[in-house]
């Protein structure tokens, strides 16, 4: 039984183009957040299949001990039935089919878990790592907890996309910050950024062009956990490859999900390419958690609550 507010209005969808972001809250039931909550303990459990970072846990291992060990995992909808389901979540969709067409396309989800104590993503724009022809990606952001200014929700600056510019990017070495690098250069100030705080259930759509950032969850116990999915419309080839090793894009990447209206490319068939994979959260350094921990006992060794 779903608790759908009714689709996005006009104003909504004005709303969306002046400021590059869209907060709907009551997006999703209780009980769907309960669903993908429920997921994410088993996906970090090892339980859904491989996921290179995720160490199998001991069966006596916490709920708590097995989620604090990973920032955040990418693809999961590749493994879970249930994160597949919620690409295409009715009020997602409903939105999306307004925000960018009829005819959309989804290649990418991210499950973060982000624990107490975890770090946020520094300044960047989605378009950079996933280049659309025709600046369609957009993100749904979907909260599992509710996210405030102390567990490290998102602050945007509104209106960047306007300029329809990918800033320059460098390295950072910030502690506040995952090992993703930042955009710099752009002519907003910090201060201009506003927080996006919302309540668990709550969607937030974010332009692939939009300067936005999040800072570490300071608080001392707790998650915030969010389901962030990147549609972009079918329209438009994708020339992009997520391997950060070789940076070779394809043509077209066609790991996709259709979840709106038709695709025109079906011809071309759909390839099995991402992996599922834990994002390194520099606190433990820059490598992947499975190649810090191949010497330790084990990571479930301090097993203690905040
Ligand atoms: O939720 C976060 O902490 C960062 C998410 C983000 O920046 C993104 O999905 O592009």
């Amino acid at each position: 039984m779903l608790n759908i507010p009714v689709g996005i209005t006009a104003a909504d969808v004005t709303f969306y183009q002046e400021n590059g972001y869209l907060v709907i809250e009551n997006a999703l039931s209780p009980a769907e957040v309960a669903e993908l909550r429920a997921e994410t303990i088993r996906l970090c459990r090892g339980e859904k299949g491989d996921i290179r970072g995720v160490l199998p846990a001991p069966a006596d291992a916490t709920d708590d001990a097995v989620m604090r060990q990973y920032l955040c995992i990418h693809f999961p909808h590749k493994l879970s039935e249930v994160m597949l389901k919620y690409l295409a979540h009715p009020v997602m969709v409903n939105a999306l089919t307004h925000i960018i067409g009829a005819n959309v396309k989804c290649m990418q989800s991210m499950l973060f878990i982000k624990a107490a104590g975890k770090p946020g993503q520094a300044w960047h724009q989605d378009e950079d790592f996933i280049p659309t022809r025709d600046r369609s990606l957009t993100g749904g952001w979907i909260a599992l907890d509710e996210a405030t200014i102390d567990n490290g929700c998102l602050w945007v600056l509104p209106g960047s996309h306007k300029a329809g510019i990918l800033w320059e990017m460098q390295k950072q070495d910030d502690p506040r910050f995952d090992c993703t690098d930042e955009s710099f250069g752009f002519p907003y100030r910090d201060e201009d950024a506003i927080p996006v705080e919302v309540p668990a259930g709550a969607i937030v759509f974010f332009n692939g062009y939009l300067l936005h950032r999040s800072l570490p969850n300071t608080r001392t116990s707790g998650y915030r956990r969010v389901l962030v999915n990147h549609y972009m419309s079918a329209e438009s080839l994708l020339p992009w490859l997520p391997d950060a090793t070789t940076r070779m894009a394809l043509t077209d990447y066609r790991d996709i999900v259709m979840i709106a209206g038709k695709d025109p490319f079906a011809y071309k068939g759909i390839v099995d390419l991402a992996k599922p994979h834990v994002r390194p959260d520099k606190m433990g350094g820059c490598a992947y958690p499975d190649e810090n921990l191949k010497d330790a006992n084990t990571p479930y060794d301090d097993d203690h609550e905040d």
